[in-house]
């Protein structure tokens, strides 16, 4: 057995069974190494953004580990907006990429750079190979760390991928969570009821349906109201799950939706943040002087911290969530000339139980995220690092993740062009993903900061940053092109129409939504 065959079977054997990958010489024997190891399915991405991108979404989704393989360091750059994404999700994340031979380091051949610096920028834990010995090893504790939720990089040079391995395949052991903090929970109740008005704010596990449970019965205790981030990893949703509100984008609305609170509980996330620092603003929406407290650490689980917090307060689960709990409601699918608003009512008319919707729709899709409290159940998770060219991808990674459910993927157009190519890896495994673009022809949210920086009248220069209307994309031939059935809508009947039938037959789909 080579290197790079038991560097896999130490993957494959942790259960790891997807592999996204864009490869080239220093990887021909991991390449290779697929035919004979099972239990790992390859995908090609087309761009090393895609591979990144759809590891990040099944990792959301299926919260293990998917394998990316990638390309010495340019591949490795061609990815990293996506690394960066997922970084910001704690997405669990097993990133192997081909070096150079170690011997031929030195000789500072044309695709040589350094991988170990660009790692640094997105990896929890990241290690180079030094030896054969080490390799299949040096997989079991990449595979140990991203299990904890972050990204573990592993370079691995080629020529110990050649080499002879004589040693065992190690077993990966699963790490555990640090138990909850009583002293933390402890003061997280006191701070609970002693304040008048408080909210708790949530990402990570706290968002997922067991936080949000113990998120409910501590609403239902004290009354606290419940938010998550505005950039959220993941969220269950639907009728019979504890609903959230999302803090708001722009400063100015978040400031003001927190500022009744007196205090601020956090679960799974530090204290917002906000996106940019406008000048003469700050950089946190909730002010100084509020009393702050987050009740978990990035080793801890944010549910089970939340599950502590509601046992401390006596909070009761069963029947007090009644009152708390989404009712089931769906919107009527509207008519007429399709709008941003228009196309996230008839999305969320239509969108099936159990349905996976990526939102990357960005100032079209402003409206979506609260009709989804009250539809069938269904996931939810969106672009975290705003890093752009995430939606396609990750909706194929959650497309591999869970094959039996509908991915729905609310896409913007100018972020979609980032990463198009994913549309011809969701046609060459039958994907049930439909990708909605939001057709507005332009980069919306960049006009959109100009005007709230007070440049109301930009000359053509400047206009011609953010404008993609010259030429049109002609969103159905693209996806055509790459084997996705493509239509254009400007209805919304006729969007109703085409969604109803691109969700009832297998396989991708495309709807340009004209907006
Ligand atoms: C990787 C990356 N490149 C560039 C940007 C800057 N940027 C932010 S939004 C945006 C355009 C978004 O346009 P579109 O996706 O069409 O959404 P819309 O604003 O029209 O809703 C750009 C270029 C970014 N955030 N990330
Ligand atoms: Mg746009």
């Amino acid at each position: 057995m080579n290197g790079a065959e038991a560097l896999l079977k130490t993957i494959a054997a942790a259960g790891i069974d997807t592999c996204f990958a864009n490869g080239g010489t220093t990887e021909m024997a991991m390449i290779l190494a697929f035919d004979s190891i099972a239990g790992i399915k390859p995908m090609l991405g087309l761009f090393e953004g895609v591979c990144s991108g759809a590891a990040d979404g099944y990792g959301r989704l299926k919260e293990k580990p998917a394998l990316c393989l990638l390309h010495l360091g340019p591949g490795l750059a061609n990815g990293v907006a996506n690394l960066h994404n997922a970084r910001r999700a704690r997405t669990p994340l097993l990133n192997v990429i081909g070096e150079h031979a170690s011997w031929h380091a030195k000789a500072d051949a044309p695709l040589a750079m350094d991988i170990e610096c660009l790692c640094r920028t997105f990896s929890g834990w990241q290690r180079t190979v030094r030896s054969v010995e080490t390799i299949a090893q040096d997989a079991a504790d990449a595979i140990e760390a991203a299990l904890r939720g972050q990204i573990a990089s592993l370079i691995v040079p080629s020529d110990h991928q050649w080499g002879e391995y004589r040693g065992e395949i190690p077993r990966v052991k699963s790490p555990a969570c640090d138990p909850p903090d009583r002293q933390a929970v402890a003061s997280a109740a006191a701070l609970l009821q002693s304040a008048e008005k408080t909210a708790l704010i949530m990402n990570g596990r706290a968002l997922r349906r067991r936080g949000l449970e113990a998120a409910g019965r501590i609403r239902a205790a004290v009354g606290c109201d419940l938010f998550c981030i505005n950039f959220p990893a993941y969220v269950d949703r639907g009728a019979g799950c504890v609903p959230v509100s999302r803090v708001p984008y722009f400063p100015e609305p978040a400031a003001a939706v927190l500022a009744p609170y007196r205090a601020v509980l956090l679960a799974g996330t530090d204290e917002p943040v906000n996106f940019f620092g406008y000048e003469g603003q700050w950089s946190n929406p909730i002010a100084g002087e509020v009393p702050k407290l987050r009740i978990d650490t990035d080793s801890q689980d944010a549910a089970e911290a939340l599950e502590a917090l509601a046992d401390e307060l006596g909070a009761p689960g069963g029947r007090s969530l009644d009152g708390i709990v989404a009712g089931y409601r769906v919107p009527d699918v509207p008519s007429g000339r399709l709008t941003p608003e228009k196309a996230c009512l008839t999305l969320a008319a239509l969108q099936p139980e159990g349905a996976i919707i990526m939102d990357e729709g960005l100032t079209s899709s402003m409206t979506y995220f609260p009709l989804g409290a009250t539809l069938a159940p269904h996931s939810y998770f969106m672009l975290t690092g705003g890093a752009i060219g995430q939606g396609m991808p990750s909706a194929t990674g959650a497309a591999v993740a869970c094959p039996d459910r509908p991915v729905i993927n609310l896409q913007a157009d100018g972020s979609a062009m980032y990463t198009v190519q994913s549309l011809w890896t969701q046609a060459r495994e039958g994907m049930n993903v439909t990708t909605l673009i939001c057709s507005n022809r332009s980069y919306n949210i960049i006009n959109v900061e100009l005007q709230r920086a007070g440049f109301t009248n930009p000359g053509p220069r400047a206009l011609s940053f953010t404008d993609l209307g010259n030429p049109p994309i002609d969103w159905p031939s693209l996806s055509r092109g790459m084997g996705v059935p493509g239509a254009a809508v400007d209805t919304a009947e006729d969007l109703a129409r085409e969604l109803r039938k691109a969700l009832a037959e297998p396989g991708p789909h495309l709807i340009e939504m004209i907006l």
